[in-house]
């Protein structure tokens, strides 16, 4: 798409491709040909880009959780991660708030009060949160990414008020989405651009020295002064400040556990390389 919002379908040179893999969200020059063709010249070099969802020069990822199917907190905390090392602003979406009470979802995200932008959404009862969202996604590009049949698609559709995507027909009653969404577009939707991605649950971490974890943790970034050690990771040390916080409960157990399994799963990559 042009500035002037102008489509074309195009096609790559083998040598920028040989190169540099595309991305969706990627800025490129393009050579027009006829008919509304033309091909990829030349990639301009991109902000940030994640493998998972696959798109680049995002400014917010919108992490869709819900109620159904269960969340996946560790997947939540891995893309949590990743935004911070790509400098993209993470924003936690709660979905399908109308399934549940406001009590349980500030109880299921109670660990992310204070470290991440949170939003209650539904677009079964619209007096919830959608306004929010709104604010969080002004300008640049939002992406949704998420666990499949959270919700994402409906709430592109909701927000671009017409069904620009497919929505899984049948209610998720299983755990497991169906992947209904196989395809990553973006879409102008007045106050800025958004993308719509292929549901997932697992993903691996691009290369991160364990030890270097704990910088993308805002909460413990703050009780580290509070260690003995200044290079304390927070797992076998004594007189950890973070630790300390999740024994007497003012730190979330569930999420620190989590970040242990991240740690270990970074030490065993680690360890197979050298
Ligand atoms: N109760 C309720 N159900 C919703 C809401 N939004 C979406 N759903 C339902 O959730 C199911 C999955 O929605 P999709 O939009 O297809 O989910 P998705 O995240 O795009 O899934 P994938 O494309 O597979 O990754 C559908 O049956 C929707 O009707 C909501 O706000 N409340
Ligand atoms: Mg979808
Ligand atoms: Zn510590």
């Amino acid at each position: 798409m042009t500035e002037d919002k102008k489509l074309y379908i195009c096609h790559i040179r083998g040598k920028v491709k040989r190169d540099m893999n595309i991305y969706v969200g990627d800025y490129v020059k393009i050579k027009p040909l006829e008919d509304e063709k033309a091909i990829i010249e030349k990639i301009y070099p991109r902000k940030n880009a994640l493998i998972r969802p696959f798109v680049s020069n995002m400014d917010n990822l919108i992490i869709v959780v819900a109620p159904v199917p269960k969340p996946d907190w560790l997947l939540v905390d891995k893309l949590i991660v990743s935004c911070y090392i790509e400098n993209i602003r993470p924003t936690l979406c709660f979905h399908k708030a109308d399934l549940i009470s406001r009590e349980e979802i500030k109880h299921l995200t109670k660990p992310y009060e204070g470290v991440i932008r949170l939003v209650q959404t539904s677009i079964k009862d619209k007096s919830i949160g959608l306004k929010e969202l709104y604010e969080v996604m002004q300008g640049g590009l939002s992406c949704f990414t998420g666990q499949s049949a959270v919700g994402k698609s409906s709430i592109i559709n909701e927000i671009l008020g017409k069904e620009v995507m497919e929505v899984c027909d049948v209610s998720p009653k299983a755990q497991r989405g169906k992947n209904t969404t196989r395809h990553i577009e973006i879409f102008d939707w007045g106050g800025g651009r958004v993308t719509d991605t292929c549901g997932f649950s697992l993903l691996e971490l691009e290369e991160l020295p364990p030890q270097e974890l704990t910088y993308y943790y805002d909460e413990y970034m703050k009780l580290m002064p509070e260690c003995r050690f200044t290079d304390c990771v927070h797992i076998n040390e004594p007189e950890c400040a973070v630790k300390k916080a999740v024994e007497e409960g003012s730190l979330s157990k569930e999420r620190y556990l989590r970040y242990i399994s991240i740690y270990n799963e970074l030490k065993e990559k680690q360890d197979e390389k050298y």
